[in-house]
């Protein structure tokens, strides 16, 4: 007997829904669902190698204890005291904020781990709360706060109205959209396109998402503010704005106008590489457009100057009357809002408290990723000295490669909930791996909000879970109720733990009907029609929600923040990026689709196929050193070296190269067989924590100065076999 289970996947921000054919408790089939409102039956090779990810022989399916012989299995209730004892007794011993805690990308496509984590970093009272949000969507959320009054108030382009899509540092068609959930993108790109709209890319490569779009300007990384503020300039300069209904909410466009002047097209031409012609053409197309967004994504994100990129993006769209209607950038109605419920979320905050070491501001409730190793490497009072992952790979995905990896080893105390025994959890004391993505039930909290159609879905698990077997938020629950402290904590923990995940969802849902009156589909979505609706609830395309929406104390829209308005008087189209001697490239990232950050890569059918981890690199750059492709090559920053395999292609401009984040599975200790017999290498390595964008402690993951010489073909050197340990 077979059945079909419809389950939202996991694994990326497009939340697709998938079918799967269950048969003998698994799953013998995989496909997209076409009934989903939002995915219409796309999926991509990721999603359909979940049952490959599940079946993982190296996925972890116990816990573990590193013990002198090496690792022992565990039982969950030992498993937990263990972990929950090590934890409370550094912090007994050294103080609340010599646990850290850092929450991985996966916590925010997990329904468990985002109710659940909160209690765990609340028991532990410490400050030291790390993500990957600096080192990705923090300038996003910082202009949303001061701009619109709350961290979560970020507009998503109306992709399936729109005439006019310019692209700035993204690359949807590898990375499947990202703050903007539109599944199947490749085709809503099309669709602007037959319907008689243009789509413009801006990045200094030459991406898919480039060559699917009518027009694509390659940008010298890290210069994409100038542009931005030119295109400003050029619609101020020649009257072009029209912030139409909006313009009577709007404080400090005047402020705006004043200090975009210095920045005229023919000024940042030669530092973007893009010409004063095309700069003014791009500002007219878009002014004139019927609708238009502007969109920018990580690539505007992570440079030294991220914030004023993506508030200078905002400013576009204001300024063009494309803020908050149709075929514009718009804002989403959840149908579980977190703006909503009882104002549960907070609006944000920056610097409550600072970091130890380097004083850098907290951002809600978060220090900078910069500053981990700093704070396990530095002694005195407040040192971290334990560590508990979560769904996250440091080891990897963070800057300073080697010295943060010694950082972790050097930990009296780690525990690790994961899937893997990988580059970071390989230094955990105990490892606690949950069910599978498909032994869970699911239901997307974070990507609703950001969703390009207001949509919302309950997944039950596709398999029965093993008996005894515990998921994510069981694990979490488990740690909470060991962690807390005073009759109070205590008490919550527990309720929380009888509640779970799906009982708390229906919670939200009845909190929200509450509200009637006050939210769009108030009372309209109980959590019966939620499990009902298998393949998914429509609940319409975006709808206008300014001013109603601001969370500003005068529901106006701020367009110049004090500390943007600043930085970009710091912004001088003339100075170079500092490269020290002999720098002469700069290093920029890219995603595959067949990659997920540093995981998946133990998969052998994403694994197939010719080496990803490959330096890219322009013809006359590779020439002039000697390099033809597969030749080896040393590439050198400021901070550190690797060495990998060159790819000649004019795809990237000449004077960047790119390596992809996610690599160097060659670390002694993990259980990753696929991916460790083609590891890579970490460009995290090149990448200096101390580089930042001051604005909003984001670190500066593009645009690295780096030199690259020949190593000769096949000849790798004693450095990068030398880092195995
Ligand atoms: N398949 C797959 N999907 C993913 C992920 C993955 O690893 N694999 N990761 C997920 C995550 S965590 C995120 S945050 C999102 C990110 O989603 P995207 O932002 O779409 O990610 P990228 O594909 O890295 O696209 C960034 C683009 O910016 C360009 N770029 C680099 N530097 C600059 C610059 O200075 N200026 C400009 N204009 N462009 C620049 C790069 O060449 C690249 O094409 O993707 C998510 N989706
Ligand atoms: N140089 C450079 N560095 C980058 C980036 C870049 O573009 N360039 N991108 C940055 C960005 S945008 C991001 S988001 C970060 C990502 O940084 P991280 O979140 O630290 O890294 P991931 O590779 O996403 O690691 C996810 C971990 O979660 C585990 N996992 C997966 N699913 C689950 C689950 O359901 N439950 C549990 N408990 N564990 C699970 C995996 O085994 C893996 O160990 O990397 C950042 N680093
Ligand atoms: S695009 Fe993302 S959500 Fe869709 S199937 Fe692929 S990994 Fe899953
Ligand atoms: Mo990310």
């Amino acid at each position: 007997m077979s059945r079909t289970v419809q389950a939202t996947c996991p694994l990326c921000e497009a939340c697709c829904g998938l079918l799967f054919t269950v048969e003998g408790g698994g799953v013998t089939r995989i496909r997209g669902d076409r009934d989903d409102p939002l995915s219409r039956g796309y999926m991509c090779a990721k999603g359909a190698a979940l049952p490959e990810l599940h079946e993982d022989p190296d996925r972890l399916r116990r816990p573990l204890r590193r013990t002198a012989r090496g690792w022992e299995e565990l039982d969950w209730s030992t498993a937990l005291d263990l972990a929950a004892d090590g934890l409370r007794a550094v912090k007994q011993a050294r103080g609340p904020d010599a646990v850290a805690v850092y929450r991985g990308n996966p916590n925010a496509h997990n329904l468990g781990l985002l109710l659940f984590g909160h209690g765990v970093i609340r028991a532990l009272g410490t400050r030291n709360v790390y993500s990957p949000t600096s080192m990705d969507q923090l300038p996003h959320m910082l202009v949303a706060l001061r701009m619109y009054g709350h961290q979560l108030l970020m507009p998503v382009p109306d992709l399936d109205r729109t005439d006019f899509l310019l692209v700035v540092g993204a690359n949807p068609l590898a990375s499947n959209g990202s703050a903007m959930t539109s599944p199947a993108v490749g085709q809503r790109l099309r669709a602007i396109q037959r319907r008689g709209g243009r789509v413009v890319v801006i990045d200094p490569r030459r991406t898919r998402t480039a060559e699917r779009a009518d027009q694509h300007l390659f940008i010298r990384p890290g210069r994409d503010a100038l542009l931005l503020a030119a295109m400003l300039q050029v619609i101020f300069a020649e009257g072009l704005e029209r912030p139409g209904r909006l313009g009577a909410f709007v404080d400090g466009l005047d402020a705006v106008r004043a200090a975009v002047v210095p920045f005229t097209p023919s000024r940042v031409a030669g530092p973007t590489g893009i010409t004063a012609e095309t700069i003014v053409a791009l500002a007219r197309e878009l002014a004139a457009a019927e609708t238009a967004v502007v969109y920018g994504r990580i690539g505007t994100s992570v440079q030294a100057h991220g914030v004023t990129c993506q508030w200078l993006i905002q400013l576009l769209n204001l300024v063009t009357g494309n803020l908050d209607r149709p075929g514009g950038l718009m804002f989403t109605s959840p149908a579980v809002d977190p703006l909503g419920i009882l104002r549960l979320s907070e609006p944000g905050t920056v610097g409550q408290w600072r970091s130890r070491v380097q004083g850098l501001p907290e951002f809600c409730g978060e220090l900078p990723v910069a500053v981990l190793g700093e704070e396990i490497r530095t002694p005195g009072e407040g040192q971290v000295r334990a560590l508990l992952t979560v769904a996250g790979n440091p080891a990897l995905s963070m800057p300073g490669g080697p010295a943060l990896d010694r950082a972790l080893a050097g930990l009296d105390f780690m525990v690790s909930v994961d899937l893997y025994l990988n580059e970071t959890t390989r230094h955990a004391d105990i490892i606690l791996p949950p069910l599978s993505p498909l032994e869970r039930e699911h239901f997307d909290l974070v990507f609703n909000i950001l969703a390009i159609r207001n949509v919302a879905k309950w997944s039950a698990p596709v398999l029965t879970p093993p008996a005894g077997a515990l998921g994510d938020w069981e694990i979490l629950s488990g740690l909470h109720r060991r962690l807390a402290e005073g009759r109070r904590q205590r008490a919550m923990a527990a309720l929380l733990g009888r509640l779970g995940p799906r009982r708390l969802l229906a919670l939200a849902l009845q909190i929200e009907a509450r509200g009637a009156g006050l939210l769009p589909f108030s009372g309209r979505l109980t959590f019966r029609r939620l499990e009902a609706a298998v393949h998914g609830v429509d609940l319409g395309p975006l709808e206008p929600r300014l001013p109603a929406r601001l969370r500003t104390v005068e529901k106006r829209i701020d367009a110049a923040p004090a500390g943007f308005i600043a930085d970009l008087a710091r912004l001088d189209p003339f100075r170079q990026p500092s490269a020290a001697e002999g720098l002469d490239l700069q290093l920029i990232g890219r995603r595959s689709l067949l990659s997920n950050n540093s995981w998946m890569h133990n998969l052998p059918r994403l694994m197939a196929g010719a080496d990803r981890c490959t330096l890219l690199m322009h013809p006359v750059d590779a020439a002039a050193r000697g390099l033809s492709n597969g030749g080896l090559a040393r590439v050198r920053s400021a901070y550190g070296v690797v060495e990998v395999p060159v790819e000649v292609t004019d795809a990237v401009m000449p004077g960047v190269v790119s390596l992809p984040h996610g690599f160097g599975h060659d670390h002694e200790g993990t259980r990753l067989s696929v991916a460790a017999a083609r590891p890579g290498v970490n460009v995290n390595r090149l990448i200096d924590p101390r580089a930042i964008d001051p604005v909003g402690t984001t670190s500066v993951l593009t645009g690295t100065a780096v030199a690259v010489s020949a190593l000769g073909r096949g000849r790798l050197s004693s450095s990068r076999r030398g880092h195995r340990a």
